[in-house]
């Protein structure tokens, strides 16, 4: 059988982090973990460079951790194509690159990787072929996902034995919040991670926070939660590292963090609010209780995502565990102040503590995303 050896993953930015965070990993795990030959085009290298800062915007050319990086140009240079062919998240590949694939005898395997979702539509759909209108191509769907007929979750070998070594070890946990420039961790205090988009429902959740009876450190790295908090607080621009306090609430506004940091940020909290895609899926590969924010479509096709996924992730939960959960997902997703209920949900904290670790586990018995996509590639020869 012929090795695929030669990969080019093709990602355009459109907004935000996700197509570039999710890109990346893919093209350093299939560099590390499958000794394959990986060239990321990227036509953002400032957003990449907020995840690595390694990455020098500068640099049309460079490598990192194995990958060659390259800044996708416009027009495309005539070059041979590689052996797969990966169009990332509704990305589009040049046509006169399209054109050499057709050319090539026989053919890149062609595969277009779609957003992740926990619909169940999602397993039929996936690896269906799509044959181009014109040229002797097909490309083939890949659809991540939660289940074994879909094309699972990005996972780097040996990831889950590093969270549980990081969660058990107090001068690991110690040692990293030294390094963010945070106190230690008292006893009887929440540490609560904040990612999300602008959201109405921000100024209510934290006022929970402020006059809740438990001491909250809540962490917010730089980005578009910054500004209701700034808001809640009357600081006008906070600084980053700054501390906000008001009642049982601090909150420390962060600068962005290289992405392995932020995942270990996922890790050392006790709860995580996260958003989009690849945030999401790292908490839950933290195993820590969670709270979604699905990225807002203008059709609200985001509604049967969010709520595809909080009932595939509550499943098997008592009742009286999981609704205040669901509840609050719903509010802190539809912006709904009234409904925001955070003291019923914190209340449920040991079993969905109990039951996020569980989940981690389960999902981890299955393939990881990368091999998936490999022999999925190889079984297109
Ligand atoms: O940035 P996002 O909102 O990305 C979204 C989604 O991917 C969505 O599906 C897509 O349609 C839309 O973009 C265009 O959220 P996401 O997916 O969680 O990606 C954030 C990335 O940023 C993730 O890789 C983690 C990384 N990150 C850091 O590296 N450091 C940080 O400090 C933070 C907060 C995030």
């Amino acid at each position: 059988m012929r090795r695929l050896e030669h990969w080019d993953i093709f990602c355009s930015v459109v907004d935000n982090y996700g197509d570039i965070g999710v890109s990346w990993r893919l093209a350093r795990q299939l560099a590390q973990e499958h000794a394959l030959r990986v060239r990321l085009w990227v036509d953002d290298l400032a957003s990449f460079h907020a995840l690595r800062p390694e990455i020098e915007v500068g640099r049309s050319q460079q490598w990192l951790e194995g990958v060659e990086v390259h800044l996708w140009p416009r027009p495309f240079p005539d070059i041979a194509p590689a052996d797969v062919v990966i169009e990332a998240l509704a990305c589009r590949t040049p046509d006169n690159y399209l054109q050499a694939m057709a050319k090539r005898h026989p053919p890149p395997v062609w595969v277009n990787l779609e957003y992740l979702s926990a619909e169940d539509w999602v397993a039929g759909c996936h690896g269906l072929p799509s044959p181009h209108p014109r040229l002797p191509l097909t490309q083939w769907f890949f659809f991540p996902g939660y289940t074994a007929d879909t094309g699972g979750l990005l996972r780097e070998a040996g990831l889950i034995d590093r969270v549980r070594t990081f969660q058990a070890s107090p001068t690991a946990e110690a040692e990293f919040w030294k390094s963010l420039g945070l106190p230690p961790r008292t006893h009887d205090e929440l540490r609560i991670s904040l990612f999300g988009y602008e959201n109405p429902a921000v100024a209510a959740l934290l006022q929970q926070w402020a006059a809740g009876p438990r001491r909250i450190r809540c962490l917010v790295p730089a980005g578009r939660s910054l500004e209701g908090v700034a808001h809640f607080f009357g600081a006008a621009d906070p600084m980053p590292r700054q501390a906000l306090q008001r009642g049982a609430l601090t909150v420390h506004c962060l600068p962005m963090l290289p992405q392995d940091r932020y995942d270990r940020l996922l890790w050392a909290c006790d709860w995580n609010f996260v958003r989009g895609e690849d945030s999401c899926v790292r908490a839950q590969w933290a195993g820590r209780p969670m709270v979604w924010q699905a990225y807002p479509q203008q059709d609200g096709a985001h509604w049967p995502k969010l709520e595809a996924f909080m009932q595939r992730y509550l499943q098997g939960l008592a009742q009286g565990c999981a609704r205040p959960l669901e509840r609050l997902w719903r509010a802190w997703n539809a912006g709904d102040v009234d409904a925001l209920d955070w003291p019923a949900a914190v209340e449920q904290e040991a079993c969905l503590r109990e039951h996020a670790a569980r989940w981690a586990e389960g999902l981890a018995s299955q393939e990881d995303l990368a091999s998936r996509l490999v022999r999925f590639c190889e079984s297109k020869l």
